[in-house]
């Protein structure tokens, strides 16, 4: 088996700091849907680099946040049992809206591990000193590895994270064949890109009720598509109002819109139908939640 340099890195914070962002500018491609909501990722999802001479396979996971329901509950287990699995971990944090954030601190305190502070949203920054008073407020709080301000949005310091980060990999195996960027299957990817768009287009509640499921996918040999059908799942029937919108036009614009990203990134021309169906209290039913892939494994 060949070796090389080789790790995983978590990439865990608060929601909405960027973390999503970050790894699809790693990677150079969209593995992981973002949006200005919190909460938008769900699962754990690799992003994977190779390199010459490295593999970094990268984390993401939900932010970190007190969840109520048992769909939240379980979201935060994924980020908190990603940091034991890992090499190497980078919190991000808001280069704006940053503050010490302890219950997060405080999980790397036995980890034993490097962690990273990386300041993210620089871009957004009006002077140095605003950079200097974050940095100080986080590094009185735990002892980092190192610190990188980044923008993950303009993509830049990347180079200088991805440098900081090679010489705690080890010698190991190349974990994914060199031209695989995700673990995540290409049906889940499209129903993620589907919720993207949804989380655009809809506010309030609405956002964290839906859950989206591939439901067919069948070459449309004539057509030289694929058909592809797709079941939104909402818990209350206003919900699916809000959804389908005036005479159907908000559905039309989140399939038009993701039909056009699903085409793009997966090379792929598909025909998409999508369904909406009401389903009470689903992110509190077990049965429900492994049905639209929210089980054990998430
Ligand atoms: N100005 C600015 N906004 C960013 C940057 N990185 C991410 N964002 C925005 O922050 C929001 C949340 O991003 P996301 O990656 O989904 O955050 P996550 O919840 O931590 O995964 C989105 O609206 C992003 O466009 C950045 O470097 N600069
Ligand atoms: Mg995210």
């Amino acid at each position: 088996m060949d070796m090389i340099k080789s790790g995983f890195i978590a990439i865990v914070g608060r929601p909405n700091v960027g973390k999503s962002t970050l790894l699809n500018a790693l990677i150079g491609t969209k593995v992981s849907i973002m949006s200005p909501k919190p909460q938008t990722t769900r699962h754990r999802i690799l992003g994977v680099l190779t390199e010459n001479d490295y593999q970094m396979i990268f984390v993401d996971t939900p932010g970190m946040h007190k969840g109520k329901d048992l769909l939240n509950k379980k979201i935060d287990q994924v980020a908190v049992s990603s940091l034991g699995d890992v090499d190497i971990v980078l919190f991000v944090v808001d280069g704006i809206k940053g503050s010490a954030e302890e219950h997060i601190i405080n999980y790397f305190t036995h980890l034993n591990k490097p962690v990273f502070l990386v300041i993210n949203k620089i871009d957004e920054l009006k002077n140095k000193a605003q950079i200097d008073e974050i940095i100080l407020s986080y590094i009185s709080a735990f002892s980092f590895e190192g610190v990188i301000p980044i923008s993950a949005k303009n993509e830049t310091y990347l180079k200088q994270l991805k440098e900081s980060l090679l010489p705690h990999l080890e010698e190991g195996p190349m974990y994914f064949p060199k031209d695989m960027k995700s673990d995540q299957s290409e049906e889940k990817l499209m129903s993620e890109l589907i919720r993207e768009k949804i989380l655009f287009h809809t506010e309030q509640e609405v956002p964290h009720a839906v859950a989206v499921v591939i439901e067919s996918l069948e070459e449309n040999d004539e057509e030289n598509t694929i058909d592809v059908s797709a079941l939104i799942i909402v818990e209350r029937p206003t919900q699916k109002q809000i959804l389908i919108g005036k005479n159907g036009e908000k559905m039309k614009k989140i399939g038009s819109e993701a039909r056009k990203e699903i085409n793009q990134l997966l090379h792929t021309k598909i025909h998409l139908t999508l369904w909406v169906k009401v389903k009470k209290d689903w992110r509190n039913r077990p049965s429900d939640l492994n049905a639209f892939g929210y089980g054990d494994d998430i």
